[in-house]
């Protein structure tokens, strides 16, 4: 039921006595809030994805960081994932591991080993050349020194199996459904060291046997690559959520595609030429419907802010936060047209603020003009965020039901 009907409907409403008039008001105004009235895709409230588990608070992908997500409201925990050398799925950023785990005073220097990464040569300890086993014996570190360090070496490195059964343990203890949101990470160099596709299979293999083969599952599985995509979708209708990247914003709000962020790497090895900022075309969002549910873009994607030179939080200082909003660029509307959901990453209350210092009303922002989802380091100001945002079909009602209480008031003063 759409807003305009809603109206109609409580017009029809307006001989009622006023007794029962309240009554109706009453129930109208105190019902949970309907799931139509959102600018999503669906109407239903905007979801709160805990980006890394609550990783502005907790170092990142561990137990205790999707726990604590959980606990802060978070209605999906954000796993990347990657391989161990005996085929264990992990939960890390990236397939290296000595940026966020204290590998390096496990391990000496002859386990570290240069590969290439999405065409960079990268030298590190990987965790394709470390079974489970190994990988156990390793602690989690925070590797942003402006967040707190005082968790370092406390937390293991979860295996998805074990992320899967808090979400399905916290579900039950609390009521309230938690999904996943599982990333492969770097698909085309996973395909390289085990095999083609056999990371998805492990993957779809491990998700079905925990939530069975179903679009209802609290279930999204996320990749900036798309022919993996394109892969799982003959597998399993759990849903597939497209990822964009970019690799900078320009002063003008454009988008700066210098690789390896301007285009999915599959594509790029490939010898393709599609690119992430074509995939936001309409033609471009097209093709992704023929494979996917979603999008998951870099959220200056969805609007456009200017640096303009405007110290507009009077900090003395000219930073992002300053950047003139310009409203929305078209894509969550486009991506809504053709039929997708759009989840925008990452807003962090420390940091990527681009035009707005308060990272909850910058959250909102985005909320107000439809993105069915926000990944956050902090879910509890992703919460917040949410529950500022107006839902359009309580305000109509709301002011329906005003304007209503405003003739039953005059005429009583009348009678
Ligand atoms: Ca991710
Ligand atoms: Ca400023």
């Amino acid at each position: 039921m759409n807003s305009s009907l809603r109206v109609r409907r409580f017009a029809a409403f307006a001989w009622l006595a006023p007794v029962a008039l309240a009554a109706a008001l009453t129930a109208g105004l105190t019902a949970p809030a309907q799931a139509q009235g959102y600018n999503t895709l669906t109407g239903a409230a905007p979801l709160v994805i805990g980006h890394r588990g609550a990783s502005g608070y907790r170092p990142e992908h561990t137990l205790e960081a999707y726990r604590l997500a959980i606990q802060l409201g978070a209605d999906y925990i954000e796993p990347d994932l990657v391989m161990t050398r005996d085929g264990h799925l992990i939960a890390r950023h990236e397939p290296m591991l000595g940026g966020t785990t204290n590998v390096a005073s496990v391990f000496g220097p002859e386990r570290m080993s240069t590969k290439m990464v999405d065409g960079v040569s990268t030298t590190d300890y990987f965790a394709s050349d470390f079974t489970l086993a190994e990988i156990r014996t390793l602690r989690a570190i925070q590797p942003n020194p402006n967040r707190p360090q005082e968790f370092n070496g406390l937390y293991a490195i979860p295996t998805l199996e074990e992320i899967i059964s808090l979400a399905q343990a916290q579900s039950a203890a609390t009521g309230r459904q938690v999904g996943i949101y599982p990333e492969v990470k770097h698909s085309t160099f996973h395909d390289g060291i085990f095999g083609p596709r056999v990371f998805e299979n492990k993957l779809i293999g491990t998700l079905h046997a925990s939530y069975g083969n179903s679009g209802n599952a609290p279930v999204f599985i996320q990749s900036f690559e798309v022919s993996n995509l394109q892969y799982m979708n003959t597998l399993t209708d759990i849903r597939l959520v497209q990822l964009v990247d970019a690799n900078d914003v320009n002063p003008d709000g454009s988008l700066d595609p210098t690789a390896p962020y301007g285009a999915p790497y599959d594509v790029v090895a490939a010898g393709g030429t599609l690119t992430f900022a074509q995939m936001l075309t309409a033609p471009g969002l097209g093709f992704i419907k023929t494979y996917a549910d979603g999008i998951g873009p870099w959220k200056p994607y969805l609007v456009k802010t200017v640096a303009d030179g405007i110290d507009r939080d009077g900090d003395g200082v000219i930073t992002i936060k300053d950047r003139r909003v310009d409203g929305s660029t078209g894509v969550i509307e486009a991506a809504h047209a053709a039929g997708l959901l759009v989840h925008a990453y990452t807003f962090r209350n420390d940091a990527s603020g681009y035009g707005f210092a308060d990272p909850r009303a910058e959250m909102a922002y985005y909320m107000n003009l439809g993105v069915d989802g926000v990944f956050t380091d902090f879910p509890d100001t992703g919460v917040a965020a949410v529950a500022s945002v107006p839902e359009p079909g309580t305000v109509a009602l709301l002011l329906t039901g005003l304007g209503l209480v405003g003739v039953a008031a005059r005429r009583r003063q009348r009678g």
